[in-house]
């Protein structure tokens, strides 16, 4: 925790939910870092960390871990350092004591997953007690009955080299029958797998499929495996999904999500940052030019935000705004350069180490960022950060003489842990011999370039990469906001009419209700203004017409969440910018719906003070402490507005409100905005921003500990070097222009964020705030039990305002001048012209029947909801 300078002890700390997982109370950062020191040539340290680990670390824990987190991490780390051990011991200067230790433990490890195995399946279940191991009564765990198919399939590479280091076939034979059994179970027409899987049954539950979150690594393994084991069946089954890949999710530079059963559907308009790690798969594989393009629109991505957001949209908008520091795309970014030799990709290199420096380092390490966008932290630094960021940035830049052994002997985990490739010819007894008959021959032209090691793939060209990415050069910033759900124009029907799109519909057009009947779409007015749609395919005029209703209900609950989040205000920053922080901690806070905007307006600058009373609900006792200062104040026994009045009243030029729930942390509750307190608040002028008791007791220790505290509250974090260097304007000058004001609250955004206040506040007479997220929640869950349960079957509803469902800025994409154009049409015109020249390519051609539709349909409305739950 590299905000509170303590490490992570699980059951010590507010629980997390999933993410402690990873967490058995082994020291998983030591373990997980221990190759990356002999890769950075710190031999001396990893002989101490090594020493650490066999007297410290205990496997035996009463914890429920999660086994793929502890095969990649724990087991891979000490495997790691196992094999990088032996290879000093032959050296003969350092590690001269190691008797396989570190492999001993592995071994212990590795016993004490194998009881998550046991299903008839042979997939693993999902979590394990470290102690109890699965289904006792103490386990507290043993339940459950899905997976992840990452989750399923990525063990293989631990496995085997367990098994083959040690001569125990049993972890190879258990991880080669999970991949079995999953290989099985891909969807037989697509070929591709769905995100997760029900560990009995194999049923897939759900069944959307890309390359990033829940499936990723799998497709690592398959190729890996066949590098490490020399196993040509893991080749032939990585080389049929690849096809499958390029063939749905691949569409350069955008990899997107598909449904498994319509791989010509797209499941989401985002992209999870995740599947960055993709680009470096295709180079092992010998694809670089999709791996070349898709880099670079994620390296654009990264220019823009600083670093990678945890997911964002095909128009290149932040969706899930936090980033854990992850090394995906540094892992390209060196497999790129291994393959191409650009020197582009270590200017890339450069550009990531330099944020790291400048945005994330605190001083006990790195911290997470909690908000892309405001550049605020998370008192969080994971062990990935060490294990595979370190390793990757070091060796993009490391000569072959930097590195005291060869780094071609080995392959990288997942966990870009290092297992030596002569693993292949040892104890070979368990290769499995496979048959390649079930394969199906596959068009060449998608193996041309396979590769089989890291040489430099273009001696004679270097401006082969550059020239695929030059056409990409502007790809995220001529981008304009598109935000819906597009169906592959190849979908599109010849000569039929386009189906209507979600963001096209305005309830009041005669012509659109028409075509919402014919999709068996029916429309209900709700009293409080807004309108539900609910479809009954039955009631279609023909399939046809059932399946574009299908569509359109998916493109509207879509687009309807796009919006709600749209709606919502970005959280802003408060960096404390005196001695020692200067600008280094930078704390997540919660916006108000009224006072200065601070993503309008300039920061707002100064010392911070506390009122008194401390909850400021009465006129201040100590204006002149607070006259000029940002006041802390705390939550609780009157409304946030009444708060403000007070401190603007003793000439505060800001407020931070700290919340009076002990404990409480942006890490695990979700942030929310400070409504008004129903009237009107134009005469609060000063900004005002919500920080979490955890967050605001930094603020408060940092007072006991140095009495000046000064602080910026702000919409981004602003820049180290130019707070240090005092560059920064001192704007203890709020800009409060009155005309600029009521310009500004007149825009259609500022009335609506009004509204909103007004309306949360009025519904809510409770003191304080009203929580948006949960309110958006709410809503979002009360959609299935919006319908009747007779419509239950073949229904689905959403519900839609009638004014706002024409946003109309959700037209406009990019053309190659940067103008904004109606795209969508361009598209649709087009796929008409290029369906009739292909036969191949319809949905509709063929007339399905209804019930099969049914089937299907109500397959992908599970899916929809699943996803838009694992969303929320
Ligand atoms: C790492 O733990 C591994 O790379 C894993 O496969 C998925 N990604 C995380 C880091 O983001």
């Amino acid at each position: 925790m590299p905000l509170t300078c303590r490490g992570r002890v699980r059951g010590q700390e507010p629980s997390r939910g999933d993410v402690d997982d990873a967490l058995g109370k082994f020291s998983l950062t030591l373990i997980d870092s221990l190759d990356t020191l002999v890769v950075l040539n710190k031999t001396k340290e990893f002989e101490d960390a090594v020493r650490k680990v066999l007297k410290d670390v205990n496997l035996d824990n009463d914890v429920v871990v999660s086994v793929f987190e502890t095969n990649i991490r724990v087991l891979g780390g000490l495997l790691g350092g196992h094999s990088l051990a032996i290879m000093l011991k032959e050296k003969g200067e350092y590690m001269q004591w190691y008797n396989d230790e570190l492999l001993q433990m592995a071994k212990q490890l590795g016993y004490k997953l194998l009881p998550a195995f046991n299903t008839t399946s042979g997939l693993p279940y999902p979590r394990i007690n470290l102690k109890f191991g699965i289904r006792k009564p103490e386990a507290r765990t043993g339940t459950e009955t899905d997976t992840c198919t990452a989750c399923a399939g990525t063990l293989i590479l631990e496995f085997a080299a367990l098994s083959r280091f040690t001569g125990a076939t049993i972890f190879e034979e258990y991880a080669r029958k999970a991949l079995d059994f999953l290989w099985e179970k891909r969807q037989r027409s697509s070929n591709l797998v769905g995100v997760t899987i029900n560990i009995h049954t194999g049923d897939w539950v759900r069944k959307d499929s890309g390359v990033g979150a829940g499936i990723d690594s799998y497709y690592e393994y398959l190729l890996k495996a066949y590098v490490l084991l020399g196993d040509d069946s893991f080749l032939e089954r990585f080389n049929t999904h690849y096809d499958a890949i390029m063939r749905y999710i691949s569409q350069p530079p955008l990899l997107l999500d598909v449904h498994i059963h319509k791989p010509m559907l797209n499941a989401r308009t985002w992209m999870d940052a995740l599947l960055a790690f993709f680009p470096g798969l295709q180079v092992l594989k010998g694809d670089i030019r999709p791996a070349i393009e898709t880099h670079e629109m994620l390296y654009q991505v990264i220019k823009k935000h600083n670093f990678l957001p945890e997911a964002f949209t095909t128009d290149f908008r932040v969706h899930w705004a936090q980033h854990p520091l992850r090394p995906e795309f540094a892992e390209s970014t060196y497999f790129l350069y291994k393959a191409t030799g650009d020197p582009y990709y270590l200017e890339v290199g450069k550009t990531l180490i330099e944020n790291l420096n400048k945005y994330a380092r605190v001083p006990c390490g790195f911290a997470a960022m909690k908000d892309v966008r405001t550049g605020s932290h998370e008192d969080r630094m994971d062990s990935f950060f060490l294990a595979e960021m370190f390793k990757y940035l070091y060796l993009l830049f490391a000569d072959k003489e930097d590195i005291i052994f060869d780094i071609e002997d080995y392959i990288f985990t997942t966990e870009a842990h290092l297992l030596p490739l002569w693993l292949s010819t040892t104890n070979q007894s368990i290769a499995k011999k496979n048959t390649t008959s079930e394969y199906t021959e596959l068009d060449d032209s998608n193996f041309d370039w396979t590769c089989p090691n890291t040489q430099i793939l273009f001696p004679n060209d270097p401006l082969y990469a550059q020239s695929i990415r030059e056409p990409l050069k502007n790809v995220v910033d001529k981008s304009c906001p598109r935000g819906i759900i597009r169906v592959r124009e190849e979908s599109f029907r010849s000569g039929a009419k386009p189906p209507l799109r979600a963001r096209d519909f305005m309830a009041t057009n005669p012509e659109h209700l028409e075509i919402l009947k014919k999709m068996g779409v029916s429309l209900i007015h709700l009293k409080d203004g807004r309108v539900q749609l609910v479809q009954h395919a039955i009631q279609a005029a023909s399939s046809i017409d059932a399946e574009d209703g299908l569509r359109f209900m998916q493109e509207m609950i879509e687009l309807s969440s796009q919006q709600q989040k749209e709606q919502q205000l970005p959280p802003r920053a408060v960096q404390i910018v005196s001695h020692p922080f200067f600008g280094r901690v930078v704390l997540t806070a919660g916006p108000a719906q009224f006072g200065l905007d601070l993503s309008k307006h300039k920061e707002t600058r100064g010392f911070v003070a506390s009122s008194k009373p401390y909850n400021g609900c009465s006129e201040l006792t100590n204006p002149e402490a607070v006259m000029g200062k940002i006041a802390l104040i705390q939550r609780g026994q009157c409304m946030f507005a009444e708060k403000a009045r007070n401190i603007q009243n003793a000439g505060a030029i800001g407020g931070i409100v700290i919340d009076d729930n002990e404990g409480s942390s942006s890490d695990t509750a979700p942030l929310f905005q400070m409504a008004g307190d129903g009237k009107d608040t134009d005469d609060i002028k000063i900004p005002m921003l919500f920080l979490f008791s955890k967050e605001g007791s930094i603020i408060l220790d940092a007072v006991r500990e140095y009495e000046e505290v000064e602080v910026l509250l702000s919409d981004k974090a602003k820049d180290r070097a130019a707070i240090l260097k005092g560059k920064m304007i001192p704007s203890y000058i709020i800009n409060s222009n009155p005309e600029m004001e009521n310009e500004e609250q007149s825009s259609p955004e500022n009335d609506s964020q009004n509204q909103s206040a007004e309306q949360v506040s009025s519904s809510s007479q409770e003191v304080d705030s009203v929580d948006q997220e949960s309110s958006e929640e709410n809503s979002l869950n009360s959609y299935p039990e919006s319908l009747s349960p007779a419509d239950m079957d073949n229904a689905a509803s959403i519900s839609a305002s009638e004014q706002t469902s024409n946003p109309t800025e959700n037209h406009e994409t990019t053309n190659l001048n940067g103008e904004c154009t109606d795209l969508d049409n361009q598209l649709q015109e087009q796929s008409e012209t290029e369906e009739d020249s292909n036969p191949n390519v319809s949905w509709g051609k063929k007339v399905q029947p209804i019930d099969s539709i049914l089937a299907d349909w109500n397959e992908d409305i599970e899916a929809f909801e699943m996803m838009e739950k694992d969303e929320l």
